[in-house]
């Protein structure tokens, strides 16, 4: 008990940390500008005993050059893979996606039977986590990602 207990206070400095952090040194970053938005952004709380989960988000690029998401990061996770499902004969295959252009004015889906992340060695808590999304121009947009129970059994 001990053990968890110090474990989550922790977590918690470090994330109060790294939130100072990034307002001490992100004056006026691009997602406040509107450049881009983020919709829909979830994660699913992983089923009991499992640390895998998967996330989804929708990313709008308002601006008028494409953008490509190289990867997303969280202190939730060990890692946070970018995948995709994809048709190999009849069987519905998850790949790994290395990167997601999105054109100018367009919107990208990160969706459940499509492209989504996958989390590992995930740790929720709350309600709501934030993760950042790391464009290839050197953005970060960060955004908070409702946890939701939803169990959709098809992707496993
Ligand atoms: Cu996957």
């Amino acid at each position: 008990m001990f053990l968890i207990k110090y474990h989550a206070v922790c977590f918690s400095a470090l994330v109060a940390a790294l939130l100072l952090g990034a307002t001490g040194c992100a004056p006026s970053d691009s997602d406040s500008s509107g450049l881009y938005q983020v919709s829909n952004a979830t994660i699913r709380t992983p089923i009991p005993g499992r640390a895998v989960t998967a996330g989804y988000f929708n990313f709008k690029n308002n601006s008028d050059e494409s953008v490509t998401i190289v990867g997303v990061s969280s202190d939730i996770a060990s890692r946070i893979e970018m995948h995709t499902i994809k048709n190999i004969g009849e069987q519905m295959r998850m790949r790994p996606l290395p990167e997601a252009i999105v054109d100018a004015g367009a919107e990208v889906a990160f969706a459940s039977g499509g492209h989504h992340l996958m989390l590992f060695d995930t740790q929720l808590v709350g309600s709501s986590s934030i993760l950042n999304i790391e464009l290839a121009n050197g953005v970060i947009v960060e955004a908070p990602f409702q946890h939701t129970q939803l169990i959709d059994t098809d992707e496993e």
